[in-house]
């Protein structure tokens, strides 16, 4: 198949909010600097349904959703050195050139060699799409676009990982996982002792409450209006359960009573801006640090007195977790093999790619964290 077009099944996103449509799609060869990979097995982030939604201002359509996934790659365009075929990797949405002006400095993860191409959905070299149906092209979402038994990527956006980490597990840590773990470990660097309060428990939630308890926090307050979630929750380190739906009084002034003043640090994984003020306002005077790791909507904005900056508090925000993805990805691998991090006890579902919408339906039921999708 190398050097040829490949037709393969893959769910295409036609309109926002129209059912996916499981289609032949014609894939091109991989060009220069660029990696078509096999995609086996993918699951669904919060991510894929937000742009599906509309309300994505990088949102175009017709696309090809998805992120978070694992594969083998098929083959490579010139000059990409580092992959070969048949290696195993995960398609890395927050890319690492090792070049650019952000990765030398040492201050982010977050890449700006192929970022220009990938938010309008096409590749770097001829600005178009690999992806089409019938002729019409089809765009490329978040320089990944998993919901394709085949995908080409730009080679900065590969993570080589070890051959014998299941890919239907694995797959997880291309989003969901390695955000939550990071924003404690790298974000906001959660010493022993603290105390932590975690908005929203889902996959992302879920996973900062991991981190915070290898982090040695001492209390890990979740908070989610979904009660079913508190159960579950427990098994990932969350101590403390708050249903906002349970109190009258706003949220924040629950958890500053709860906490003799606030709480050292906490992190919004829902996406609503008014929980973003919130999970600010519950932090402690003179030092807590609220991460901001939910994607809210266009058109959406945060606010808050600036007293509440001025008086110590700190906001941040994060994106996969300040993970360098083609280093720490493979590392990532490595710890779940050596059972040092969680990674199936988020997986609650396991349907086939043609169940897509299924898989979607799922997602806003609860008592779903990660559905995998095999291809
Ligand atoms: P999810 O839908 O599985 O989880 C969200 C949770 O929030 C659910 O348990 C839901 O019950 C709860 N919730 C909803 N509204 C609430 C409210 N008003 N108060 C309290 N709880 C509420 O989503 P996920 O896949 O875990 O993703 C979480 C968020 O993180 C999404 O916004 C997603 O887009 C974002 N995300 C960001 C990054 C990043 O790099 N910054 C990476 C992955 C995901
Ligand atoms: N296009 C969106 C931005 C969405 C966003 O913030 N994405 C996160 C990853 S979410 C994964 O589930 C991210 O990495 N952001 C940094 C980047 O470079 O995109 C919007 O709202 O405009
Ligand atoms: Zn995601």
């Amino acid at each position: 198949t190398q050097g040829q077009v490949i037709t393969c099944k893959a769910a295409v996103a036609w309109e926002p909010n129209k059912p996916l449509v499981i289609e032949d799609v014609q894939v091109a060869p991989p060009q220069a600097g660029e990696v078509r990979i096999q995609i086996l097995f993918t699951a669904l982030c919060h991510t894929d349904a937000y742009t599906w939604s509309g309300k994505d201002p990088e949102g175009l359509f017709p696309c090809i959703l998805g992120h978070e996934a694992a594969g083998i790659v098929e083959s490579v365009g010139e000059g990409v050195t580092e992959v070969q075929p048949g290696d195993h990797v995960i398609p890395c949405y927050q890319a690492e050139c090792k070049e650019c002006k952000f990765c030398k400095s040492g201050k982010t993860n977050l890449c700006g060699k192929v970022r220009g191409a990938t938010g309008v959905g096409v590749m770097m070299t001829d600005r178009k799409s690999r992806f089409s149906v019938n002729g019409t092209p089809i765009y490329h979402f978040m320089g990944t676009s998993t919901f394709s038994q085949y995908t080409v990527v730009h080679d900065v956006s590969v993570a080589k990982i070890d051959l014998k980490a299941p890919l239907d597990k694995v797959c997880l840590l291309g989003c969901g996982v390695p955000t939550g773990l990071g924003a404690v470990w790298n974000t906001a660097k959660v010493e022993p002792g603290s105390i932590v309060a975690i908005f929203g428990l889902g996959t992302v939630g879920l996973a900062v409450a991991e981190g915070a308890k290898a982090a040695g926090a001492s209390r890990v307050i979740g908070v989610d209006i979904d009660s079913k979630k508190f159960d579950v929750a427990k098994n990932f380190g969350v101590t403390e359960f708050v249903n906002p739906k349970e109190h009258d009084k706003p949220i924040q002034q629950v958890i500053v009573d709860l906490t003799d003043g606030g709480v050292d640090y906490s992190f919004e994984c829902i996406g609503n801006v008014s929980i973003m003020r919130s999970a600010l306002e519950c932090c402690h005077k003179g030092w807590g640090t609220s991460v901001i790791v939910g994607v809210a909507a266009s058109g959406q904005e945060i606010s808050t007195r600036p007293f509440q900056l001025v008086t110590g508090r700190v906001w941040k925000g994060t994106a996969f977790g300040g993970f360098k993805s083609r280093s720490q990805v493979p590392w990532l691998v490595e710890k779940y093999m050596k059972k040092e991090i969680k990674v199936d006890e988020y997986v609650t579902h396991n349907l086939a790619l043609e169940e897509i919408n299924k898989a979607f339906d799922l997602m806003h039921e609860g008592g779903c964290l990660r559905c995998v999708l095999k291809m």
